[in-house]
């Protein structure tokens, strides 16, 4: 990696993803400083849910952390969209050798509740990048930013084709009749506000990579699975989040957690959407080795897909019902999304670098189960059905119940 400087500034380092990646930098012989604006607490209290599994304050997951490694991790509140000087600050004080940046609004069907949660999502993902761009260049430092990018900015198309690692190789006919190569980022397809954000954040990426020559890796990742990490297990107060709701639960940690509360799987439409998947353990392993493995400066920003496997979601939801008994429901799809489509990824850098990744059939699914059943009482069953629609006036569901309230009034 960059020389010596073994200083990493972790961006939303109080989250699902960012927490455990920054106990296990930490934990490997990283020197770790969080920033994070904790508004993913603000966004459960917004919308009043929780994690099913009970997290610890930003200040006692710290103490906890040092009083079990010995290690100490540094945390900065800091709004990394709103407040452009504290960012630079921060950057100029603690020159870190890497930047991950996790810090943005993640959620789809957060994103597209309405025009506020809408701008919410564009101001605060793609301002938070640009910003540090921004910083990173005024200040001139040898820094290596990676970020998490998704898989979702691809699209899902049917072709049977494998996605490639960011870029797509393109001979274009010449006025003259002479073929000229370009290397091109791969048409980007986003499903909604959310994906577009990551999306935008890719241009912004080519930009400064070319222009100011950052060193850049934005990992393309699949749905993430999983809650614990061989560092959130070390004390209770590590504990990772589990999102189960609506908006914020992803669909595979959903189906673990229906089973065992007794709530049918809900499956969106058919089922037919195959998406990628990675466990959480194999998200913070291929971040530390994507730290490890940084681009040059002057080159373009290197893309990589941080992702297992793919699956369809009612195979998914079939094999959750095979294991637990539980009941599949099809209900009308709150998304604008293809009723059915094909997937499959290269994963090539990461296999090269020696990932071995965690599989569905290596049995990890019972113990995301087991973390559900030990605290299925914390669980809210108004907070489970998905009610952010994309669509709201061609939505069939919606609309059969805008006809039962206008029946009813
Ligand atoms: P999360 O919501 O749990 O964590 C994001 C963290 O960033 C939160 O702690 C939040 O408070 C912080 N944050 C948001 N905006 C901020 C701002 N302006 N300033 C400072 N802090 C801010 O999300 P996650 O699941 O940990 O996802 C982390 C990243 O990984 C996201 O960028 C997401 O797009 C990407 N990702 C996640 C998944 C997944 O399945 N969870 C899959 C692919 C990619
Ligand atoms: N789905 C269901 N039932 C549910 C929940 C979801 O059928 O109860 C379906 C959705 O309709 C969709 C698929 O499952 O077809 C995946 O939905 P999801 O909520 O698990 O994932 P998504 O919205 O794509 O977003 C998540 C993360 C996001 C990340 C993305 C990676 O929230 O931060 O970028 O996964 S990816 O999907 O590869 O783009």
């Amino acid at each position: 990696m960059s020389g010596v400087n073994k200083r990493v500034l972790v961006l939303g380092g109080d989250g699902f993803c960012g927490w455990p990646t920054a106990l296990h930098l930490s934990s490997i012989g990283f020197d770790v400083v969080i920033a994070d604006n904790l508004s993913r607490r603000t966004i459960d209290a917004e919308l009043g849910i929780d994690s099913l599994t009970p997290i610890s304050s930003i200040a006692e997951r710290l103490r906890a952390w040092k009083r079990v490694s010995g290690f100490e991790i540094g945390f900065e509140r800091i709004d990394i969209a709103a407040d452009y000087e504290a960012l630079r600050r921060l950057l100029e004080r603690y020159k870190p050798g890497t930047v991950v940046h996790f810090a943005e609004q993640r959620a789809a069907p957060y994103s597209m509740k309405d025009a506020r949660h809408k701008t919410y999502t564009v101001d605060n993902n793609v301002r938070g990048t640009h910003n540090v761009l921004a910083a990173l260049s005024e200040l001139a430092l040898d820094c290596h930013l990676v970020h998490l990018g998704t898989m979702g900015v691809y699209g899902y198309d049917s072709a049977d084709l494998e996605l490639p690692e960011g870029y797509l190789d393109v001979l274009l006919e010449g006025r003259d009749g002479a073929h000229h190569r370009r290397s091109i980022l791969y048409p980007t397809n986003p499903g909604s506000v959310y994906h577009l954000t990551k999306s935008l954040d890719q241009l912004l990426f080519q930009f400064y990579a070319a222009n100011d020559r950052l060193r850049i890796t934005d990992l393309h990742q699949g749905i993430v699975w999983g809650t614990q990490t061989d560092q959130t297990r070390r004390d209770p107060a590590l504990i990772n989040r589990f999102d189960y709701d609506g908006d914020y639960g992803t669909v595979l940690n959903r189906f673990a957690m229906e089973a065992v509360v007794g709530h049918p799987l809900t499956v969106h439409g058919s089922g037919g959407q195959t998406r990628a998947f990675i466990h959480i353990q194999d998200t913070v392993r291929c971040i530390a080795m994507a730290l490890e493995n940084p681009p040059a400066r002057g080159d373009a920003v290197k893309i990589l897909n941080q992702v297992a496997e793919t699956h369809r979601v009612r195979d998914l939801a079939a094999l959750v019902a095979k294991l637990t008994g539980a009941e599949v429901s099809f209900v009308d799809n709150p998304r604008r999304e293809a009723a059915e489509n094909s997937l499959a990824v290269s994963n090539a850098t990461f296999r090269a670098l020696g990932l071995q990744p965690i599989l569905l059939e290596d049995h990890l699914l019972s113990e995301t189960m087991d973390i559900a059943a030990q605290y299925a009482d914390r669980c809210n069953f108004d907070a489970i059905p998905a009610r952010s629609v994309w669509t709201p006036n061609h939505n069939p569901g919606v609309v059969r119940e805008q006809m039962k309230e206008a029946a009813n009034a």
